[in-house]
């Protein structure tokens, strides 16, 4: 990863080229997953922190340790912050390092889905329930039974399933689960990504129990595959998954979105179920400031918008970032036209 802050970028001039503004500048805000609930959006960002913590390849400087819901009229609106929704110390099973959440509601019940690390440091993915859709949530005791990795996004289907995609390599975690138990870093966290030429690591996707607090089957590999139908590969660092799922339906077909990682980009496959396969289709973001890149897809009003954050409000610290939102534009051949998040 890139040292931060970056030096070599004139802020100001960046600022006036950006598409977007951040949303809030009280706080950091990252990873926004957004949704509407009875006619409002509700997004349920991570909320970064400098905790002086030294920069790694596993993220260990992303030290967060509560959550805020953030509330808008409209996408043009005002943001409003809601207050501490959870923090980590109310959550029995989890120690540190609260990252990118989601949220659902099922007959009047919102439900906070959030990953975190246990007190022995390895990620799973919990959930917490209120009345209200801005909290404060309450946290069921445990973590999801065979939950693991980060970065849950839960999609409800039109005949009124659950999903829930999640995974993520690196400081996720992902890769060493690759066998289905958790192995040891051995010789370094990395080891056990696949080889460059041996099939990528994929996101999961498990459908959730009717009260959505459990997995309801053994997660499943969600795969990204090529224009020959062949699975992405390990070393196609410019396509392959690395983190930040999210599904969104359009016209009847299931887009599956997601951040390249250590590329920047935000890319999307296209299916005809929840599980897939999906096809590689494209970019919907190119790299913004700040090494990570992480989204959201909602419709409003019958437009739809990317949710998503960048750096720039600090000047590029990678940890410290802010989320913003655009409108985003289906094709009529069913393509997501690419965003430019800085235009001349
Ligand atoms: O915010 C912490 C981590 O950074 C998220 O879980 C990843 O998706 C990346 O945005």
């Amino acid at each position: 990863m890139p040292e931060d802050p970056i030096n070599h970028i004139d802020f100001d001039d960046l600022n006036r080229k950006a598409v977007s503004q951040p949303l809030v500048t009280h706080i950091y805000t990252a990873d926004p997953s957004a949704h509407v609930f009875n006619g409002k959006i509700y997004i349920y960002p991570s909320h970064d922190v400098e905790s002086h913590t030294p920069f790694d390849d596993l993220g260990s400087h992303f030290a967060m340790k509560d959550y805020r819901v953030i509330s808008m009229d409209s996408p043009e609106g005002e943001a409003l912050d809601n207050g501490i929704a959870l923090h980590v110390k109310d959550v029995p099973w989890a120690d540190k390092q609260m990252w990118a959440p989601d949220a659902a509601e099922k007959n009047g019940t919102y439900y906070l889905f959030f990953p975190a690390k246990t007190h022995d440091g390895i990620f799973r993915i919990g959930v917490a329930t209120s009345s209200s859709p801005t909290g404060p949530f309450t946290p069921q005791p445990e973590a999801i039974k065979g939950s693991f990795s980060i970065d849950p996004a839960v999609f409800m289907d039109e005949d009124g399933k659950y999903y829930m995609y999640f995974g993520g390599i690196w400081g996720g975690q992902l890769q060493r689960w690759k066998t289905g138990t958790f192995k040891s870093e051995g010789e370094g966290p990395l080891v056990h990504l696949p080889e460059e030429h041996e099939p990528a690591l994929c996101a999961k996707i498990a459908q959730l129990t009717d009260d959505l607090l459990e997995f309801a089957e053994t997660p499943k590999d969600v795969i990204i595959l090529d224009e020959h139908s062949q699975p992405l590969l390990s070393g196609d660092t410019d396509r392959r998954f690395f983190e930040a799922s999210w599904l969104h339906k359009h016209k009847g077909n299931y887009y599956f979105s997601y951040s390249t990682g250590d590329t920047h980009f935000i890319c999307y496959a296209i299916g005809d179920n929840p599980y897939g396969p999906f096809k590689y289709s494209g970019r919907i973001l190119n790299p913004v400031i700040g090494w990570t890149s992480h989204h959201s897809i909602c419709e409003f009003n019958n437009k739809w918008y990317l949710f998503y954050h960048d750096s720039s409000l600090s000047k590029g610290v990678t940890h410290l970032r802010s989320i913003k939102v655009t409108e985003l534009i289906h094709e009529e051949n069913g393509q997501i036209t690419t965003i430019e998040p800085y235009v001349n």
